[in-house]
């Protein structure tokens, strides 16, 4: 493989040479990705979809060359994010541990109670503007949160259906141990770590418990089903990137795909924001229940297809914005995002969300990250340390490429929960977001994504215009 030597590490203690964990981690979507593509059939034709769309939207120089700058033009092509959920503590802890062997952190904290959904997520994603590029795979994680289920007994019974299982094999949990103690993975060990990894993650088309139990425990939440009553944490989603979102769905809709209505996040814009998504009704498949004949086999749905578009990361006042223009909208009547004209209203709401980069960047809205141009290069200390950031990027001396939003949106994700738990599925449970038990089942602490924003525009002011700093 030409240039694979960059991505080997060697440490002079021992000799021993470590694959990358960014290696990993792309070998790692590389092949749940297959693995997705043979379990999902639906999934290929989005990555079609989404290919086509991509290819067309590039023919535009402006964002092609938008792409360039910010290193995002190689990864577009590989980028995913999936979706798991966890039933126990214990496999929050273990799940943190497998993938810091990729390179992947817990950023963020989402509490999804507030939509009725009984649990609590993180996202796991690499945080260097190096990894980011290289490949920015994600997987937003959900923990169980058995205490918001009030009926004790069931309670219970969940409880111990999930004590029963192990989630993880004994040689992927013996490979994570072996990458912490020596500091990494040869590219042998790497292959079957992933390839162990994997099985985590598959779907087991039989249940761990009785189809009673199975229905009972559909009846209290369709969620709570879905994690206890099978043998692990199935994938439940990959997301590809598409670089136009309304583009794709109609193209989608062209072949005969049948998308949800509403597209979750902020509204079509020039310049787009944030994260908006849109998603696949589940498939039913089919489940051998424990001890019954396969004529009594009966069917699950949980998993579904979805695709995203990826705007400019908000600042906290930018997202203080987003935040209370989408409430307007969504509490208006108590209408939510329901009804033919949301997206009229919530057009009609972001009208007060300045739609420029320009605009954006001088009311402190968005990031961006900055460097010098040619005509920076050329000119003088003296002569660029009297102006203004602002002056600087007007007068050409510096570029400002808007940072792109890494992360997720809690009112989003609970919209992709609810249209995937099946009609009707609106419990409600009082807000209580819970970051300190989540962390504490984490085994760490979740990293805060608007500072990881704010030091990605800071570094590159730093590295570009030293003197600013200095003032
Ligand atoms: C996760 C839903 C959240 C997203 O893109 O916001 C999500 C799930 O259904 O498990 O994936
Ligand atoms: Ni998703």
């Amino acid at each position: 493989m030409p240039g694979a030597s960059r991505h080997l590490k060697t440490t002079p203690m021992n000799d021993t040479t470590f694959l990358c964990s960014d290696e990993i981690r792309t070998l790692f979507s590389r092949r749940m990705s297959e693995m997705y593509r043979e379990e999902v059939p639906l999934y290929g034709e989005l990555l079609d979809v989404v290919a086509d769309v991509n290819a067309q939207t590039m023919r535009e120089p402006a964002l092609l060359a938008h792409l360039r700058k910010n290193g995002e033009l190689e990864r577009i092509g590989v980028e995913r994010h999936g979706a798991i959920r966890l039933g126990k503590p214990e496999e929050l802890a273990t799940i943190r541990r497998l993938f810091k062997v990729m390179g992947m952190a817990p950023v963020g904290y989402y509490d999804l109670s507030v939509a009725g959904v009984p649990v609590h997520s993180t996202a796991f994603r690499p945080v260097s503007d190096a990894s980011l590029s290289s490949n920015p795979f994600r997987v937003f994680t959900s923990l169980l949160r058995l205490e918001l289920i009030e009926d004790l007994a069931l309670r219970e019974e969940v409880q111990q259906i999930l004590a029963r299982r192990n989630i993880f094999t004994p040689r992927a949990l013996a490979l994570v141990e072996r990458a912490e103690t020596a500091g990494g993975l040869t590219a042998a060990e790497a292959e079957e770590f992933v390839a162990q990894a994997l099985e985590t993650f598959r779907w087991h088309s039989e249940a761990t418990v009785s189809k009673a139990t199975y229905d009972k425990l559909l009846a209290a939440h369709r969620l709570i089903a879905d994690v206890a009553c099978f043998k692990g944490p199935h994938i439940n989603h990959l997301t590809p990137r598409t670089l136009d979102i309304d583009a794709a769905q109609i193209e989608m809709t062209r072949r005969g795909m049948s998308a949800k209505d509403v597209v979750e996040g902020p509204p079509q814009r020039k310049v787009p924001i944030l994260l908006r998504q849109t998603s696949f009704r589940a498939l039913q498949e089919r489940v051998a229940f424990a001890g019954e004949s396969a004529s009594e086999a009966g069917t699950h749905t949980a998993r579904f297809g979805e695709i995203e578009q990826r705007g400019v990361a908000l600042t906290r006042k930018g997202r203080a914005l987003y935040d209370a223009l989408l409430s307007r909208v969504r509490d208006a009547n108590g209408a939510g995002n329901a009804g033919a004209d949301y997206q009229t209203r919530l057009h009609a709401a972001f009208q007060d969300f300045p739609d420029d980069l320009k605009a954006m960047r001088e009311a402190g809205l968005g990031f961006f990250r900055y460097a010098l141009t040619d005509k920076g290069r050329a000119a003088g200390h003296d002569e660029l340390g009297a102006k203004s950031l602002e002056a600087l990027v007007d007068g050409g001396w510096l570029s400002a490429e808007p940072i792109t939003y890494e992360d997720f949106l809690p009112v989003s994700a609970a919209g992709i929960f609810q249209s995937n738990l099946g009609a009707g599925e609106q419990k409600s449970y009082a807000a209580n977001s819970a970051q300190a038990v989540f962390e504490a089942a984490l085994g760490a602490t979740v990293q805060d994504e608007i500072a990881l924003y704010e030091e990605a525009q800071e570094r590159s002011l730093k590295e570009a215009a030293p003197f600013l700093a200095a003032r």
